[in-house]
């Protein structure tokens, strides 16, 4: 089968055309590395199965010209402007990348008549829902214009997909980490940013008191997820939550990263963040029963294989006191 990666070289894209690849598809990717980085598709780039073309998708004629060419099977659609914090301050960017973007591969599925689209979307179109678990059904009420962009892209797709009548499927990741997150990027998640501090020998930071949850979902299952949307017999057009459905504590990630650091007490504690949210958690049944999907990696295995590629710091030098050697490492 041949899919149009759209974001291909992104943390999520990366992951999801190596699986593409192990499965013996074809996979064309777009990507003009804004956020995405060449290092990531180093793997991808070897096989004969995979061409990519740097390019900004929302230059005029881009996505149409690639869309028309290609004649995916499916166009799974990861590029966007990723996160919260980030939509805060470049809402114009937010707009284009994350509500225009998505109206334009709409048209393309129209257009060319494109039979199946996977995207994107996120947990933030709940925003501070109290549901515990978080279903499809439970009220979305955004708290950012980046959960309100996923959302308007949400509807702008599955109306396109009705009215048209190829399947959209709108995968509300969860909290994402693993492999490939940059842990020096302000965007980066809490997962990512604790095993590289770790790594080093510094402090952890808890924001507020470390009781607040997420569902946090290994980018590997991300993949399969999309791999699944995108290859399934006739799934139902519609929006699925991406998660484990178990909800895991700041204070619970701090102390599994300390059972396997020789550093166990180093966290510190700062003022909760603006606008946080206090338990985020998802119901990931649906998923389940239309997708057949569900997540294979808990946060214990996914912690543990990641610290084992960020090797926590060497055993103290003779004599030193811990906290010399994080005056050191700081
Ligand atoms: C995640 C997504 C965001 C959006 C949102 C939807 C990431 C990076 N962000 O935001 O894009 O989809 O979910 O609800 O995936 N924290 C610390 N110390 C740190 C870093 C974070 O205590 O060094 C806390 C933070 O205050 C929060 C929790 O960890 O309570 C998770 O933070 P995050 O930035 O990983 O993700 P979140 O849930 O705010």
């Amino acid at each position: 089968m041949k899919v149009l990666v759209i974001g291909a070289a992104g943390f999520v894209g990366s992951h999801t055309v190596d699986l593409l690849l192990r499965a013996g598809h074809e996979i064309v990717g777009l990507d003009n590395f804004r956020s995405g980085r060449p290092e990531l598709l180093a793997g991808a780039l070897a096989s004969p199965r995979f061409v990519h073309h740097v390019a900004d998708a929302l230059a005029p004629g881009v996505l149409d010209g690639i869309v028309a060419c290609v004649r995916p099977h499916a166009i799974i659609h990861l590029a966007a402007l990723v996160g919260v914090q980030e939509s805060l301050s470049e809402p114009e960017l937010n707009f284009s990348l994350n509500v225009r973007l998505p109206w334009l591969v709409a048209e393309a599925m129209r257009v060319h008549r494109i039979p199946r689209l996977v995207f994107a979307s996120s947990a933030a179109v709940y925003g501070a829902c109290p549901d515990a678990p978080i279903a499809e059904g439970s009220p979305t009420a955004p708290l950012s214009p980046y959960g309100a962009a996923k959302l308007a892209a949400e509807h702008i797709l599955l109306g396109q997909a009705r009215a048209v009548g190829f399947s959209a499927i709108c995968l509300r990741y969860f909290n994402a980490y693993g492999p490939r997150q940059h842990p020096a990027s302000p965007y980066s998640g809490v997962i990512s940013i604790f095993a590289d501090r770790a790594s080093r020998g510094l402090p952890l930071t808890i924001h507020g008191d470390g009781a607040q949850t997420r569902d946090f979902v290994h980018v590997s299952d991300l993949a399969r997820a999309n791999v699944l949307a995108a290859t399934q017999a006739d799934p139902l057009s519609a929006s699925y939550n991406i998660c484990t459905g178990r909800p895991t504590s700041l204070t619970r990630l701090a102390d599994l990263i300390g059972t396997r650091s020789d550093l166990p007490q180093l966290v510190r504690y700062a003022p909760l963040r603006p606008a946080d949210i206090r338990h985020s958690c998802g119901d990931p049944t649906a998923a389940r029963r239309e997708l057949g999907f569900e997540t294979e990696i808990t946060v214990e295995q996914g912690l543990a294989s990641l610290l084992k590629e960020q090797p926590l710091v060497p055993p103290l030098p003779a004599g030193w006191r811990r906290e010399e050697a994080l005056l050191a490492g700081s």
